[in-house]
């Protein structure tokens, strides 16, 4: 198995998010990746590669795959953000203050930053700071490249992106969460002759920004285990009912379990979402992996304990196609690298 990964990330570190009513330091930090990388380093996992070389054309590329999961004006937004926010004499994070709410009649992109931050977000969970564009387009670079090697010859591919992506829609931020790693993963893969592409998301938390992209969408089949939306952030999507629309109808499917769900009520929903999966007859599998759902997480109410992420890949494994793996969330540091790692050993030694 190779790893996908850049140094970038780091550039990357949010100052502070609301938890509870209170401004805490942000759960969603570099250690993370580092975690991450020194297990994978421990148990020679296999090589660790830059998206440069892997794949050198990447970037010259990765904008134009970009462009067709995000909306050009979002992406303009991200690029200029720092520099116009540091002219105004800020040197602090940006964070949105506003947001348009329901029945608005007409939703217009304030000229403000502070309204174009409201606009272009959902929540105020998404801080940016000096190294956050450098980050994110590293990052998508590193899930191009991922999704480029799986297509031209391995069968696993792990891409260890940072920040994560799942949360972020066409045009929105929000949930530590910029650009959509896991989408243009699988954007990248059709580009490359793939007809269907399976993803399926193991975050906690739903992936409201991925099932938005491809609601209306039969090319991507998206499969979502999470918490509970009654219970759970982001709270306003991930029920059972909500299946697709238009051509995508039938191409979405939410699994909400309860908080204090373990392996056995968690592994019936991956049984269930692996049916939809082998039945769609994919063509390659995108994982977004979030190792969140482990019962010691900060932030999220899943009971998974570490020996569950070997079985997991194992089942995933069954449904024998080829899987790119995107790293989403994982907040309990010092076992993030050993979840991870379980997960890819279960992938590439099958039952
Ligand atoms: C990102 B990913 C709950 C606070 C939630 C945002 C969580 C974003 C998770 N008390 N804050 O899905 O791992
Ligand atoms: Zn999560």
């Amino acid at each position: 198995m190779i790893t996908l990964y850049s140094e970038g990330h780091h550039q990357h570190h949010g100052q502070a998010e609301l938890k509870d009513g209170q401004l805490v330091p942000c759960f969603e930090k570099p250690a993370r990746a580092d975690m991450i990388l020194a297990q994978l380093r421990e148990a020679h996992l296999g090589a660790i590669k830059t998206p440069e070389e892997v794949y050198p054309e990447v970037q010259s590329h990765w904008q134009q795959t970009l462009a067709k999961v995000h909306s050009q004006d979002y992406i303009d937004f991200l690029a200029n953000a720092w520099r116009e926010w540091s002219a105004a004499g800020h040197q602090h994070d940006m964070l949105p203050l506003a947001w348009p709410p329901r029945r608005t009649t007409s939703i217009r992109i304030p000229d403000s930053l502070d309204g174009r931050l409201g606009y272009y977000s959902f929540d105020a969970g998404a801080p940016i700071n000096a190294g956050t564009w450098p980050a994110i387009t590293d990052t998508v670079q590193v899930a191009i490249a991922a999704a480029e090697l799986l297509h031209r010859q391995q069968s696993h591919v792990f891409a260890l992106t940072r920040p994560p992506g799942h949360h972020a829609g066409r045009d929105y931020m929000g949930g530590y969460c910029y650009f959509n790693n896991a989408a243009v993963a699988a954007q990248h893969l059709l580009d490359r002759g793939a007809q269907r592409i399976a993803l399926l998301d193991v975050d906690f938390h739903h992936g409201n920004g991925t099932q938005d992209i491809f609601y209306a969408r039969d090319d991507v089949l998206f499969q979502s285990i999470h918490g509970d939306p009654r219970a759970c952030y982001p709270g306003f999507t991930g029920y059972a009912d909500e299946t697709g629309e238009g051509p995508g109808k039938g191409f979405n499917q939410n699994y909400p379990l309860l908080p204090g769900s373990d392996w056995s009520e968690w592994s019936q929903a991956l049984a269930l979402s692996i049916i939809k999966i082998n039945h769609y007859a994919a063509d390659a599998l995108v994982l977004s992996l979030g190792v969140d759902t482990f019962e010691g997480d900060p932030i999220s109410h899943f009971k998974l304990k570490s020996e569950d992420y070997i079985k997991m890949g194992q089942r995933i494994a069954e449904a024998n196609i080829p899987v790119v793996v995107i790293m989403e969330g994982g907040y309990a540091v010092e076992e993030i690298g050993l979840n991870t790692r379980n997960l890819l050993i279960g992938l590439m030694t099958p039952p």
